[in-house]
């Protein structure tokens, strides 16, 4: 196996033997045959009209990529239902055993192209497929709640067309890699008019960070469509509904904090959940990545449902969760309570700029200076520090906007406020990044200015996919300077590396006292 597509990758070269993330070779390579036959299928769509398409096949391509995100799909079997469907659907022969699979498989990999292409295309096209699995996740979610966008299904057929025809352009290959900022842009713009149009447009509030007596059901994961469904098959069964990492800006959609047994939040962010869910005495349901190799402890109580699965594992099939809500009755529930305190959640773009008077006022008196976007995802290297440590260090007239499940980096300190502004204002999901793009947008309309002229720095930090989505959506709209860590992609070579300072000054982030002194002194 050969995959270098998230952060954690081994040795920050490529994990060959074992993901580090749990993988085995065998799904890996069934993964990668995943995407080569939905490229596959791309390119038998694209000789097609868009609008004469068959309407289930974007579809389909979208849960192939989402499959092969990290942390998603480890399951053999599942993965390999998948690749018989597309190569069906994309009129594909495939040998009828696994081992044959596995034989093609590395055939289509990464390490197989790299020898034939080199590291600078095959990285090029790398970082392509890896904004379009970010672009899948999120249209995925969109998709679920009834929102769906034919630029966002068309920019992905092209550009998995162009990767079965094996470009090796490099050119076209960045011309395609802009152009996947500009959907990703798209994809994000849905996503939010999917969750604010279902789940009403976040408003600040605060989420108890701890636990109540009583059963209890931890949800993870993204999705929200999900977790309202869990919400009301629970109504009035007694059993309390906790979110768990990323799900924590759940709590800020009116549609979801009016079912009052969503009682809190557990937990922080994805990479804790083996020690977290161990404690949690009920039921645990992961409706998206980031899912962790289970521990025996807590195995027979976890559930997948989605895109998501492990083998052995599980998996809700739909959105029946009565298996889930029979565990968390069958568990003991929690006989405390406890709680380490209140974490406001609720500044999406609607509440923001809802406040944008004051904002306005409070940058023209002097009272705020600056603003810094500290968040993105958060993963398990010790480097990560660097982000509490830089935002604890910001000056005090300094707001920072976080998202993603980055931000439990930053929670944990008392930032106080200017004025009636808290100065950590959490915007959500790392899909609300859109919030953040909003924001600067008006601000610099306001200003008359551009958002680069803007007193603004983004400090991201990166582990998988959908921040590669995140960050091209950023680069479509011109936006610079953009610190990214805790590393740099290893599927980034030093050349292209260098095509995205010369023309966005990407830097990576430095050390903190030295990072702290550059951005304060603009
Ligand atoms: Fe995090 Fe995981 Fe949301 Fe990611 S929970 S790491 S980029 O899946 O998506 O922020
Ligand atoms: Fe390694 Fe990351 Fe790939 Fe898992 S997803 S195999 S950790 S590079």
């Amino acid at each position: 196996m050969f995959c270098y597509q998230c952060e954690q990758t081994a040795r920050g070269t490529g994990c060959t033997e074992i993901g580090v993330c749990g993988k085995s070779p065998d799904a890996a390579g069934l993964q990668d045959l995943l995407l080569d036959v939905a490229k596959s299928l791309a390119l038998r769509l694209s000789a097609v009209p868009s609008a004469q398409r068959p309407a289930d096949r974007s579809e389909m391509i979208e849960a192939a990529l989402f499959a092969t995100v990290t942390n998603v799909n480890f399951d053999t079997t599942r993965l390999e239902m998948q690749i018989r469907d597309l190569a069906d659907a994309a009129g594909r022969g495939l040998p009828s055993d696994s081992a044959g699979l596995n034989a093609l498989a590395d055939l289509v990999g990464i390490a197989a192209r790299r020898r034939v292409d080199g590291d600078d295309i095959t990285g090029l096209q790398e970082l392509l497929t890896y904004g379009l699995k970010g672009m899948a996740a999120y249209a995925h979610h969109a998709r679920r709640l009834g929102h769906t966008s034919a630029a966002v299904d068309d920019f992905t057929i092209e550009a998995l067309a162009a990767l079965a025809r094996g470009e090796t352009d490099i050119g076209r290959l960045l011309d395609l890699t802009l152009r996947c900022g500009e959907a990703s842009v798209a994809v994000l713009a849905l996503l939010d008019a999917a969750n604010t149009g279902t789940f009403g447009p976040q408003t600040p509030g605060a989420v108890r960070m701890g636990h109540v007596p009583g059963k209890a059901i931890l949800v993870s994961g993204h999705d929200l469509g999900d977790l309202k469904a869990l919400l009301e098959q629970t109504e009035g069964t007694g059993i309390n509904i906790y979110t768990h990492g990323e799900m924590l800006p759940a709590h800020a959609y009116p549609e979801l904090r009016r079912h009052t047994h969503l009682a809190g939040h557990f937990g922080g962010a994805w990479m804790w959940q083996r020690r977290e869910f161990d404690t949690f005495p009920g039921a645990i349901l992961m409706t998206t990545n980031c899912i962790q190799r289970p521990a025996d402890s807590y195995a027979d109580r976890l559930f997948t449902c989605g895109p998501v699965a492990w083998p052995g594992i599980a998996h809700v099939s739909g959105q029946d969760f009565s298996a889930v809500i029979a565990a968390a009755l069958e568990a003991p529930g929690f006989t405390d309570s406890a709680s380490t305190g209140e974490h406001q959640v609720g500044f999406g773009h609607h509440a923001v700029l809802g406040l944008a008077d004051t904002v306005v006022g409070a940058i023209k008196s002097g009272a705020v200076k600056h603003f810094a976007v500290i968040g993105g995802c958060d993963g398990t290297d010790t480097g990560r520090s660097y982000y509490t440590d830089l935002a604890a260090g910001l000056p005090q007239d300094w707001i920072i906007m976080t998202l993603g499940c980055g931000k439990f980096r930053l929670l944990g300190h008392d930032y106080g406020q200017i004025g009636p502004l808290p100065r950590l204002l959490d915007m959500g999901q790392c899909n609300d990044a859109f919030s953040a793009i909003k924001v600067a947008q008006a601000l610099a309309e306001v200003f008359g200015c551009g958002i680069n002229d803007l007193p603004l720095n983004l400090i991201l930090s990166w582990y998988e996919q959908k921040a590669v989505c995140v960050l091209l959506a950023l680069l479509h709209l011109g936006v610079r300077n953009i610190r990214i860590g805790p590393s740099l992609p290893a599927f980034v070579t030093p050349a292209v590396l260098q095509v995205l300072v010369d023309k966005f000054n990407v830097m990576p982030v430095g050390g903190v006292a030295d990072d702290l002194k550059a951005l304060t002194a603009a």
